[in-house]
Parts: C-alpha cells; structure tokens; sequence
C-alpha cells in the first residue's frame, strides 16, 4: 500500500525469476503488469546489459513505447564491486524515453520506496490520460448521436507492477 497524491493505493507486485523458462509466462505478465522496475545489479554488468531485451519485450508485448517504467541499479551499497558506472545507467534510462533512474539498496532499504513511488506516479498518470481520451471518445460519440451501452470498467483500486 503506497499513498501517492493523498490516495492509498494498493500495488499488485509480482516478483520474477531472472532464470525464467518459460516465455509464454513472461509474456503473461507483461501483459498483465501496467508498469515495470528493470532492475539489475550495479556490480554485474551482464544484469545490466540483460535490461535492453525486457524492455524491447515489454513494449513489443504492450505495444506501448511509453509504457510505465522504472530503471533501477540495485546494491548500491557494495560501491568498492560497482561494474556499471552510474551516468552509464541514468545514459540508458534517458535514452528510453527519459524514464527515471534510481540506485538503490535493498539491504540497507535506500530509495526503494521512492521505486514504487515514482513508478505508482506514473501508473496514475497514464491512467488518468486513458480516462480523459475514453470521455473525450465518448463526448464526441454522444455528438453523433450514438448512445453507449457499456462503460468502461474502471481499474482504480488495482495497480499492479511487475
Ligand atoms: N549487498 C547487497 N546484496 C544484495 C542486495 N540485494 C540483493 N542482494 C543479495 O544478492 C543476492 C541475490 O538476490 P536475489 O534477491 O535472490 O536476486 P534476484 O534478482 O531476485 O535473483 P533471481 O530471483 O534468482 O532472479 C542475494 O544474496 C541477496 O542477499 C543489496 O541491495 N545489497
Ligand atoms: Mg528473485
């Protein structure tokens, strides 16, 4: 349960097995997920590299080039075994469309809040943008005098993230 803009809201967090076998299980929850943390390890370069196919997988599966994303090098304490070089990271992150990179520490607990946050962040955002095209869709429907049967349902209280 994170509270983003005054609202609580419940994340549905599903963790994933870096050694996944399965592919039709990945594209699953691609589909599925509505954001992503890319997370790889700051002294594994090899993790970092990994994070370039996922992404192209998660925009080819959702067929959106601005999905909700969030890069994140974990152990940023073991700074004396980094491989990645921080600007290398925030360099990747921008280049995909200016999405946001946080370093952060699992065993210390640095920024991952902030992780969930600003990926909650956009999640809301998009969601919002979605609602304001469905009325604006509808508004100019209801001009042309076709009345709608079905409203759009709604996904407010879930949020999920994979
Ligand atoms: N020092 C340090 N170690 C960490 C941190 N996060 C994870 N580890 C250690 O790194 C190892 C791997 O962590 P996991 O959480 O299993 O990594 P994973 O990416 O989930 O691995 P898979 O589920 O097998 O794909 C474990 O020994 C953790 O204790 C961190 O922030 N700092
Ligand atoms: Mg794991």
């Amino acid at each position: 349960m994170v509270n983003v803009e005054g609202k609580q809201i419940v994340l549905e967090i599903l963790d994933t097995a870096g050694t996944e076998q399965f592919t039709a299980m990945r594209e699953l929850y691609m589909k599925e997920g509505q954001g992503f943390l890319l997370v790889f390890s700051v002294t594994n370069m090899n993790s970092f590299y990994e994070l370039n196919e996922l992404r192209e997988q998660i925009i080819r599966i959702k067929d959106d080039e601005n999905v909700p994303l969030v890069v994140v090098g974990n152990k940023s304490d073991m700074e004396d075994d980094r491989a990645v070089p921080r600007a290398r990271a925030f360099q990747l992150a921008q280049s995909w469309g200016q999405k946001p990179y946080f370093e952060t520490s699992a065993r210390r607990r640095t920024n991952v809040d902030e992780v969930f946050l600003n990926l909650s962040r956009q999640i809301l955002a998009k969601d919002r943008l979605k609602d304001a095209m469905w009325e604006q869709q509808q508004n100019a429907r209801q001009k042309s005098s076709r009345p709608s049967r079905r409203r759009r349902r709604r996904n407010r209280d879930r949020c999920p993230i994979l």
